[in-house]
């Protein structure tokens, strides 16, 4: 086998967010940058010989080209086997489900999630380890560190793996298999939910809208929701997935997913809006739910499923305890504790969620992001929520605003919405971000209006299993009624800075619940400004994005 020994220099900027690297197209097509993560990758892994890695990402720009390049380098590393999924593609949780399935050392998933792609738009690449989830941040940041000290890297001179159909070829030493990205998959998602129920709901005139944003789950969709539960073709659209998507923005929240929404709230064509309604991101990790002329908010999807989830074959013995982000509303915390089992909170970020799964401490878990997952897998999963609701609906057999209110009046609703400034120079979220943190210390007790601070601080978590520390998880100020206004820098941006601002407020009154959230969050809103002079500090009226 002909390895080579390439001589490189460190760049100082390869360090994971909160969900891998990500950066511009042209950062990656850098001489030698991907190269020289790829190689802190292996170094920092240190694979047993002959260890089974699984690699396959969103099919976005550059996703075939780096595929070549890290195989020739996993072939030079001395790995002995590498699962790849057709054409390049594996979503995120399908790969984690391959890894876990097969028992592989880990997996390399190429994708930006939800940012834009195209030759102007993000790439990104993480490592999932041998559990299926995110490397936790012990490893990220060694990764990092040996980033930086990097001198040379490994890779072998060989022609392209032809990657377009399933077969085995060998490269060097390596074994390159290359496998059905949906199959995997979709024979879990068959173990989990009740297909029968679902295939009848369909039948009997059920109809759901599924957009896969020319992103990753197109062929997934089509497979699962057409072919094996008999939604008529045309269910699915967008289902072609494109290396720019399409020019879209590949997020599926209220804003980005436009024509799903249009569809959803009726204003597309003349025919009613269907019964149910759903999109997924990028890399197939995320979703979003919406009935007809309805949002769920994620934080209301993760409780809806923890207070249903028996009706679920996969979950019909219970669910052992539920995890949930910082940011994310308390609304899950109330069905955990209606169920007697615990309820984490956790940093933003699925990687914090890993622990907890593996030691079979939670079931469920979700996030604020339109992030919602069990442990199926060890990654957030799009399309296992979609069958979740379906599962849901085709027992409960009533439209999806009404599950809500009535699961409003049961529990007491969170009134959650996330206000996103993107794209903000970094200097100016910083200050934002420093404002409020100076006056967090002064802020308990203090009144505005019907509001009293209890307490505000920077949130911080000790993983109860390895006891390993994460500090600055976000600004919180936290009031006497439970309501809560959340500052925070995303970690997962490109260009310049996003700040998100999240606001709750519980409503136990069922006649109160139905308010529109952003009228009945707009003191909260206002106070946010107040403390943080968000709007004068940022020049902004409005933010980019509400959900
Ligand atoms: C990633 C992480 C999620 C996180 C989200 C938003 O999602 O996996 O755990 O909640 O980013 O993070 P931030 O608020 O820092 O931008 P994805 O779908 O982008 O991989």
């Amino acid at each position: 086998m002909n390895i080579h020994t390439v001589a490189t220099t460190p760049f100082a900027d390869q360090k994971p967010g909160t969900s891998g690297l990500r950066k511009k197209v042209a950062v990656f097509q850098t001489p030698h940058y991907l190269e020289n993560f790829v190689q802190a990758v292996f170094d920092c892994v240190a694979a047993p010989p002959g260890s089974t890695l699984v690699l396959g990402g969103d099919g976005r720009y550059y996703n075939r080209e780096a595929i070549q390049v890290i195989l020739r380098m996993a072939a030079a590393n001395g790995i002995g086997r590498v699962l790849v999924g057709q054409g390049g593609i594996l979503s995120t949780p399908a790969a984690s489900c391959v890894i876990r399935k097969y028992q592989c050392l880990g997996g390399i998933i190429l994708s930006a999630s939800h940012n834009p792609g195209g030759p102007a738009g993000d790439f990104g690449i993480k490592y999932n380890t041998g559990n299926g989830g995110p490397a936790p941040e012990k490893i990220t940041d060694a990764i990092y560190a040996r980033s930086r000290e990097l001198g040379s890297y490994r890779i072998v001179a060989a022609p392209d793996v032809p990657i377009d159909r399933p077969g085995t070829h060998a490269l060097g030493a390596m074994q390159v298999e290359v496998i059905d990205p949906v199959a995997d998959y979709a024979e879990l998602m068959e173990a989990l939910f009740d297909f029968a129920a679902i295939r009848e709901m369909l039948a009997g005139g059920f109809r759901l809208c599924f957009d896969a944003m020319h992103a990753v789950t197109g062929p997934y969709a089509h497979e699962i929701l057409e072919r094996r539960l008999g939604a008529p073709a045309g269910s699915v659209i967008n289902g072609v997935p494109l290396a720019d998507f399409g020019g879209g923005h590949p997020d599926p929240n209220l804003t980005y997913a436009g024509q799903l929404v249009a569809i959803m709230y009726g204003t597309a064509t003349a025919t009613p809006a269907p019964d149910f309604g759903a999109a997924s991101d990028g890399d197939g990790d995320r979703n979003m739910i919406l009935g007809r002329n309805f949002f769920v908010t994620p934080s209301d999807s993760l409780a809806v499923i923890a207070a249903n989830a028996t009706l679920a074959p996969g979950y019909a013995q219970g669910i052992a305890g539920i995890a949930r982000s910082m940011p994310t509303s308390a609304a899950a915390d109330r069905v955990a504790e209606k169920l007697g089992v615990p309820c984490y909170e956790t940093p933003t970020g699925w990687k914090f969620f890993g622990n907890l799964m593996d030691a079979g401490k939670v079931t469920l878990c979700g996030e604020e992001s339109f992030g919602t997952g069990s442990s199926h897998v060890r990654e957030k999963d799009g399309l296992w929520a979609v069958l979740f609701w379906l599962n849901i609906l085709a027992r409960r057999r009533m439209p999806v605003e009404e599950i809500l209110h009535r699961h409003w009046a049961e529990y007491g609703r969170n009134v959650y919405s996330r206000h996103d400034y993107e794209g903000l120079p970094l200097d100016i979220a910083n200050g934002i971000m420093a404002q409020v943190r100076e006056r967090c210390g002064d802020l308990s007790g203090r009144r505005f209006g019907d509001y009293t601070v209890k307490f505000c601080d920077d949130f911080s978590y000790t993983d109860p299993i390895d006891g390993s520390l994460s500090t600055g998880q976000g600004l919180r100020i936290v009031f006497d009624d439970g309501s809560r206004i959340v500052f925070r820098l995303s970690g997962t941006g490109t260009e310049g800075a996003t700040l998100r601002l999240y606001l709750e407020a519980y409503e136990a009154d069922p006649a109160r619940q139905q308010v529109d959230a952003q009228l009945s969050l707009a003191a909260l809103i206002a106070i946010a400004d107040e403390i943080s002079q968000l709007r004068q500090r940022s020049g902004r009226e409005r933010p980019t994005v509400i959900t």
